[in-house]
């Protein structure tokens, strides 16, 4: 492919994709890369491998315009985004940061990059890993290359599922380059569609901020969490509580829920903890409670389920939050895989936003509308406040032991 590119995207995921997508649609010649192959022919096809409201309108008006292609390898480009996955390192301790996909990625530059490219980190990543991804760039190209004819940003994503491609356009940014001349460079480019404002630091600030957002999210919940234990044994109504408590001016608790999914918060602060250990009680603690919290909704069934001899349980939402299909890093399936691993009683599992159980909860229960696992069950267990079950009436829920970990009513 000889033909030069605006914007290279690497990556094309639940961020990789709006972003790539938006840019084509704005004029800009693009080429999407995944490692893929059923992710690159679907793209070019004008279809989505992924579920955000809307994506699949922006995908097709990109392919169509011609804007966008995608591709196994990247090609030469003026700007290169990568916007890989950034795990954490499953089954060691201390949950370090994986950074496998953003080095394979940026060490995959090597072919095409030019003198004079910016390179943008979007994936949510440690601090340092911009000044990284210069290092793994230069080692690649050898050593007649000069660290200044490269330019580095880091530009992380903040948009929330469910809302991804309002929030991309509307929300501010963050641009910490490695150089003035990449922070300038960057923020050109995200203005072709950003309209907020877009605000100018060093590449570890930005890196820093982007987990001190995730990490914010996740200290403030794991207190609304705390709190509905406390709660519980204290016999007292938390979503009473917290109602009346944010009636104070300077107060405003989040909701407590059966625990936190999705791919950010639940990863995000362990790069901060991984990299300043002895500073981040709070931050660690409350992931650790945040993970404890599945566990306490276990054990409330069991102890609710005892008095039934075969007892039937409800189980609303798979999904890690509400109106969303994402079951992947969801506390609803480690729910229902403990009280399934347990044999607390016969499960029936409503998600009104998925057609197929996932491979993990096959076996685990029968997928139901909720209307047959109300009229079937002992025990409601309310796991995603779905606008769907927010409709249901009432009177369905009447007569049944109902444990509510969102707060449908509330
Ligand atoms: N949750 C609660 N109680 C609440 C709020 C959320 O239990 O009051 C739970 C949700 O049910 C879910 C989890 O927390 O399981 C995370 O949901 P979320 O809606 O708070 O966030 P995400 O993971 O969908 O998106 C977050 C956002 N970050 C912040 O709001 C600071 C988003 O802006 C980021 O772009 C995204 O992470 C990301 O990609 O990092």
């Amino acid at each position: 492919m000889n033909q030069k590119f605006d914007v290279c995207v690497l990556g094309l995921g639940y961020i990789g994709l709006p972003t790539a997508s938006i840019f084509a649609t704005k004029g800009k010649r693009v080429l999407g890369v995944d490692v893929v192959p059923e992710v690159v022919d679907t793209i070019n096809q004008g279809k989505i491998h992924i579920q955000e409201p809307d994506l699949d309108i922006l995908v097709r008006a990109a392919v169509q315009s011609g804007n966008l292609t995608a591709a196994l390898k990247p090609a030469p480009a003026e700007t290169f985004i990568i916007a890989v996955p950034t795990p954490f390192q499953h089954g060691t301790e201390g949950h370090l940061p994986d950074l496998t996909y953003v080095e394979a990625a940026t060490r995959s530059l090597a072919d095409v990059v030019q003198p004079g490219n910016l390179i943008v980190l979007e994936s949510t990543s440690p601090v340092g890993t911009t000044e990284q991804i210069q290092g793994w760039l230069l080692d690649e190209l050898g050593p007649s290359a000069r660290a200044e004819d490269y330019h580095f940003a880091h530009c992380p994503e903040r948009i929330l599922p469910g809302q991804m491609l309002r929030e991309l356009v509307t929300n501010d940014r963050i641009v910490g380059g490695l150089s003035d001349e990449a922070s300038r460079r960057a923020k050109a480019l995200y203005e072709t569609f950003c309209t907020a404002d877009i605000y100018l630091t060093d590449a570890r600030t930005a890196e820093m901020a982007k987990l001190t957002e995730n990490s914010f999210r996740d200290v403030n919940i794991a207190f609304a969490n705390e709190l509905s234990l406390i709660c519980d044994r204290l016999g007292i109504d938390v979503w009473e509580l917290i109602r009346l408590a944010n009636r104070h001016p300077r107060v405003n608790i989040l909701r407590p829920g059966p625990g936190v999914g999705g791919h950010c918060i639940a990863v995000d602060p362990w790069f901060i903890v991984a990299a300043a250990p002895d500073e981040s009680n709070l931050i660690r603690t409350a992931r650790e409670v945040n993970n404890y919290k599945p566990h306490h909704v276990v054990a409330t069934v069991k102890k609710k389920a005892e008095r039934f001899r075969d007892p039937v349980i409800a189980c609303l939402g798979l999904a890690f939050k509400a109106d969303v299909d994402d079951l992947r890093e969801s506390p609803a399936i480690e729910i229902v895989q403990h009280l399934n691993a347990d044999r607390v009683g016969r499960l029936l599992l409503v998600e009104p936003n998925v057609k197929t159980l996932p491979v993990r909860l096959q076996g685990a229960g029968e997928l139901v509308t909720a209307e047959e696992a109300l009229t079937a069950a002992d025990i409601v267990l309310v796991l995603v406040d779905h606008r769907e079950f927010k409709a249901l009436s009432r009177r369905l829920f009447d007569e049944r032991v109902v444990i509510d970990t969102r707060g449908l009513w509330s």
